[in-house]
């Protein structure tokens, strides 16, 4: 018996569709699955195809998805008029041709995909295999490869690893079987060290200088709270990521980080998901005020800044969440 699912008419489709003279174009929405797809199929078309290249519709921002990206060697090409007019062929892997405008310029002729098919928009392609039911299109790639005897080497297989990984949330999001076969396949041949350079790769250098101010504004409150207000930001990903940052912290049950963007004050939440809800304490502190809500572990509350009326913001914020008037630094021990 085989270690994965047979799929001969499968691959006998897939493989006629590729000339020797074409020159394919995979096209992604840049995710750790997608790339991980995308570098399987390029190797899985490599010795098949005149040309094959690898272009994504989405700038890539995370510092995580740019180790990924740099350590595992996924080209930088975005989709582009000038980039399409040099491939004659397209494909498309984790996605499906409706789920970002950019798709557009491409006539896809084959689609590979685990995302759920809206009768709406049903999936159009000569060579199409969309299973919903896989946690990952990375596991559907590694059925692939192992049914075309093609063994994985390093780089792509820590690639394909580390998509198995980010779409199942580690195997506490849905997956199948075949999901938990594919990942046990593959890390034989994977490279654990940099799937953990990858994780672990979690800021940029640029938002370095948020931690020290964090550092300097926080507040604790009570035995296992914590108060943090950054002042004005240019995004509110900074309050989400110094919030998660600060759920590490033992005795810290959860934490509050808020700032202006835009003249919206924004206000993250963080707790243990053990002791209070953090969803329930949004809506009751700023619901009157603002869109307030989350879940018991995060939540989030959005004010304009001009429904406080020009009181200071930190005060505010301070006297909302616990009632009292917000003590001076002295009083606030470190
Ligand atoms: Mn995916």
């Amino acid at each position: 018996m085989s270690y994965f699912r047979k799929l001969t008419n499968e691959v006998n489709r897939l493989t006629q569709m590729f000339g020797r003279d074409d020159k394919w174009l995979i096209v992604i929405n840049a995710d750790p699955d997608a790339m991980g797809s995308a570098l399987a199929l390029r190797r899985i078309m490599a010795r098949r195809v005149a040309d094959v290249g690898i272009a994504r519709v989405n700038e890539i921002k995370r510092p995580d998805n740019l180790a990924m990206m740099r350590f595992l060697r996924i080209p930088n090409v975005m989709l582009t008029p000038a980039v399409k007019a040099q491939y004659d062929h397209f494909a498309m892997v984790d996605s499906q041709p409706t789920h970002h405008p950019d798709f557009k310029i491409c006539d896809f002729s084959v689609i590979i995909d685990h995302h759920p098919v809206k009768p709406e928009f049903p999936v159009k392609a000569a060579f199409a295999d969309i299973r919903p039911d896989y946690g990952a299109t990375s596991s559907i790639m590694t059925e692939y490869l192992y049914n075309m005897r093609i063994r994985p080497g390093k780089l792509l297989a820590t690639a394909l690893v580390y998509g198995i990984k980010t779409d199942t949330q580690s195997f506490e999001r849905h997956f199948i079987e075949a999901d938990v076969k594919a990942f046990s396949y593959l890390a034989k041949c994977a490279d654990m060290q940099v799937v953990r350079k990858i994780i672990s790769s979690e800021y940029h250098r640029h938002w370095l200088k948020y931690f020290s101010k964090a550092f300097r504004k926080m507040r604790f409150v009570g035995q296992r709270g914590l108060f943090v207000y950054m002042d004005n930001l240019e995004s509110p990903d900074i309050l989400v990521m110094l919030a998660d940052f600060f759920t590490r912290v033992h005795g810290l049950s959860w934490n509050v980080l808020c700032g202006v963007i835009k003249k919206q004050v924004v206000v993250i939440f963080r707790g243990d998901g053990i002791g209070r809800n953090m969803g329930h304490v949004a809506s009751k502190v700023f619901g009157d005020i603002g869109s307030a809500g989350g879940h018991r572990g995060a939540a989030r509350a959005e004010i304009e800044l001009e429904k406080l009326g020009g009181k200071p913001v930190e005060e505010f914020l301070y006297k909302r969440l616990t009632g009292k008037k917000l003590p001076t630094k002295e009083k606030c021990p470190i």
